[in-house]
């Protein structure tokens, strides 16, 4: 059997990667998985700054060309042009969009605020905190509670912006929800998850559903796992 096209280079753990695997399973394109951490050799063998993902796209139109794709949503529209089905984009009218860029505008902002609020601020800590074990519940709590303030605000921002029922954009799944479903699994595995709305709750129940979901929960924190 032929090897898969695609190679993603980046551990389970971080959110980014799962993004562009969720993808990948959903549009049912094998691949191979190199598990590495941010800023490791292998990291920056294939991304100028060290960082996750890359995905090494091994042929075009039959050629070896081994090209690395860097940058999530450049990795995005990609996998978008060469499986264009089962969409993950978006039209006018679905949830609340008016125009089908407000699903970029989703996730570019769960990239450039999400991230850093949620696993920078609160998840990442908490978890090293833990880790630690030398800290009570109670003085983990105090020590982040600037952090966790913000993010009760990010996730109500982010919730006005999702439609009322359904998947972010109501019936349609896509890639926003792909991209705000790995930092909120991870949310849910702390006691910090507890600022999850009911609306938060339910979305994560049906992204819970998907065989997307399933094949790429092993290896994250959601069940525990610890790089790579
Ligand atoms: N803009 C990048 C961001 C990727 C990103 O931040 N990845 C995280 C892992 S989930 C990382 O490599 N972080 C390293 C760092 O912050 O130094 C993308 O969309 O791919």
């Amino acid at each position: 059997m032929a090897p898969p096209s695609y190679t993603i280079i980046g551990t389970p753990f971080s959110t980014f990667t799962r993004s562009i695997t969720l993808a990948l399973n959903y549009k049912g394109l094998p691949f191979n998985q190199v598990r590495c951490v941010p800023h490791s050799d292998t990291a920056y063998d294939n991304h100028p700054f060290g960082f996750l993902p890359t995905l090494i796209i091994h042929e075009i139109d039959g050629k070896r060309v081994d090209l690395k794709l860097r940058e999530s949503m450049a990795i995005a529209c990609f996998i978008d042009r060469v499986a264009p089905e089962p969409s993950l984009l978006i039209s006018a009218g679905q949830g609340k969009a008016l125009v089908e860029e407000q699903m970029w505008e989703f996730v570019s902002l769960v990239g450039a605020h999400g991230f850093s609020v949620v696993e920078a601020g609160v998840v990442k800590p908490r978890i090293a905190a833990n880790d630690e074990g030398k800290l009570t519940d109670t003085e983990i709590r105090k020590q982040i509670q600037p952090a966790v303030d913000h993010l009760r605000k990010l996730l109500h921002k982010m919730e006005e912006l999702m439609a009322d029922d359904g998947y972010v954009f109501g019936s349609k799944l896509s890639w926003a929800d792909f991209f705000l479903f790995p930092l909120l699994a991870d949310l849910k595995a702390i006691p910090e998850g507890d600022l999850l709305s009911p609306r938060l709750l339910r979305w994560m129940e049906n992204m819970n559903k998907l065989e997307a979901v399933q094949a790429t929960t092993h290896g994250t924190l959601s069940v525990g796992a610890r790089p790579p």
